[in-house]
């Protein structure tokens, strides 16, 4: 499936796409490490959640470390993950801390000084973690080959869509996502113009154990998403969206993302901030 053959960081708010994203990687890729940031739930549930769905792949041992900074107060949970990130599937506690004092920053920042040009970091989150990792050792992550964040959103006209619904990760923290795109870091955009058309159906997870976990997972963020999508909220038109599984795919080399040079500034004109 994959062209890279090196090892991947992914840096996650491990929501329900983000667990698809993690199923995916950890079962086709190498991943060296995992970090977890605040957006779709905090880091420490982030971090709950990312390491339940990697132990069910080929990366169970792979260390997974939360930040530790929390989210602004002006920052909820959204409908749509639930107060856990995963829709109440889980009932996941929340991580501890690790007793070891590494921080997700240090640990983006050890994956890159050893990886260098072998490694490829995947940014599935709001920009927190890797802008401060990029603040700390701006030369260990340019030595990376590619840095793939899905957010963004190409020069296409804006719309009612986007406002509402549109880009996340930018929402969440806009002056991390501006400082990444306003840097010289070799980072592909994988914007929400493109994912969003990326529509996965029921038989597409499989009937292995796993694959009915991930559509029973899949099937509700995927009900709660289809007022703004357009498709049936269930029966056989039901439909996910595959936000961060098209940036895995795009990581892998396996497709093209939306655009990798013409953004670079935070548009807060309608009040939703977005990287155009
Ligand atoms: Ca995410």
């Amino acid at each position: 499936m994959t062209s890279f053959n090196g090892v991947v960081h992914i840096d996650t708010d491990c929501g329900v796409d983000d667990a698809l994203a993690l199923a995916v990687l950890g079962q086709v890729a190498k991943v060296a490490s995992v970090s977890t940031t605040w957006g779709n739930c905090s880091a420490l549930q982030a971090a709950a959640n990312a390491r339940y769905i990697l132990q069910r792949t080929k990366a169970a041992q792979i260390e997974v470390t939360p930040a530790y900074d929390d989210p602004p107060t002006s920052w909820a949970p959204s409908h749509v993950h639930g107060p856990d990130g995963m829709g109440g599937v889980f009932h996941l506690s929340p991580a501890e801390r690790s007793r070891n004092g590494d921080t997700a920053v240090s640990a983006i920042v050890r994956f890159a000084e050893r990886a260098g040009k072998g490694g490829r970091l995947l940014a599935i989150a709001p920009l927190t973690n890797v802008a401060a990792a990029y603040r700390a050792a701006p030369e260990a992550l340019h030595s990376l080959d590619r840095i793939v964040v899905m957010a963004s959103q190409g020069l296409t006209p804006r719309s009612a869509w986007l406002d509402e619904t549109g880009d996340t990760n930018t929402r969440h923290n806009p002056s991390a996502t501006a400082e990444i795109a306003a840097s010289p870091l070799p980072v592909t955009w994988v914007g929400i113009d493109v994912t969003r058309h990326v529509l996965l159906s029921a038989d597409a997870f499989g009937e292995s154990e796993f694959g009915k976990t991930l559509r029973v997972l899949s099937k509700r963020y995927g009900a709660s998403r289809a007022p703004s999508y357009g498709y049936a909220a269930d029966g056989p038109g039901w439909r996910v969206p595959a936000h961060d599984t098209v940036a895995v795919t795009v990581l892998l080399g396996e497709g093209d993302a939306t655009t990798a040079e013409a953004l670079a500034v935070v548009d807060r004109s309608s009040g939703t901030p977005v990287l155009r």
